[in-house]
């Protein structure tokens, strides 16, 4: 292996973390459906966690593990794709205007997922269940000032 993939090996997790955009996007359209690919995938193992958790689809504990596993990684994603430039899709100016306060939402939601999967390794029901509403609320903080209607 040649050090510099060796490197990039080692250091995919710390980029993924820090959230150093290492993803190079050739149009600003790229990014746009880069980002909205992510939240989409996110959205949909969130939502059939949601179902679980609403009782409108049985409790089945490998299932919740793997959609929150998938939610959890995804979560790290679409940041690196909102960079300088990239204004637009569903986003609202305020992503780039007052970025501190989206990054910090952005980060709230990680930390909640995180925590999310965390319960549904456990296959605890009700610390899934509250898992799963705090992290529902941070993603409606972040769309109610961040995302388009
Ligand atoms: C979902 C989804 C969201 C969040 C949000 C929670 O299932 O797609 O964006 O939950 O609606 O309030």
């Amino acid at each position: 292996m040649k050090l510099k993939h060796f490197a990039l090996i080692a250091l995919a997790p710390t980029l993924l973390v820090s959230g150093i955009a290492y993803a190079q996007f050739k149009k600003p359209e790229d990014a746009i459906k880069y980002r909205q690919s992510a939240f989409t995938v996110m959205a949909n193992s969130f939502g059939k966690i949601g179902a679980v958790v609403k009782g409108e689809a049985p409790f089945n504990k490998d299932d919740v593990a793997k959609n929150a596993a998938v939610v959890s990684i995804l979560s790290t994603l679409p940041w690196q794709a909102f960079g300088a430039g990239t204004e637009g899709g569903n986003a609202l100016p305020g992503v780039w205007s007052d970025n501190a306060k989206f990054k910090s939402a952005a980060e709230k939601m990680q930390v909640a997922v995180a925590n999310l999967n965390t319960a549904a390794q456990s296959g605890d029901q009700e610390a899934i269940k509250k898992a799963f509403g705090a992290a529902g609320a941070t993603c409606k903080g972040c769309h109610d000032d961040f995302k388009k209607k």
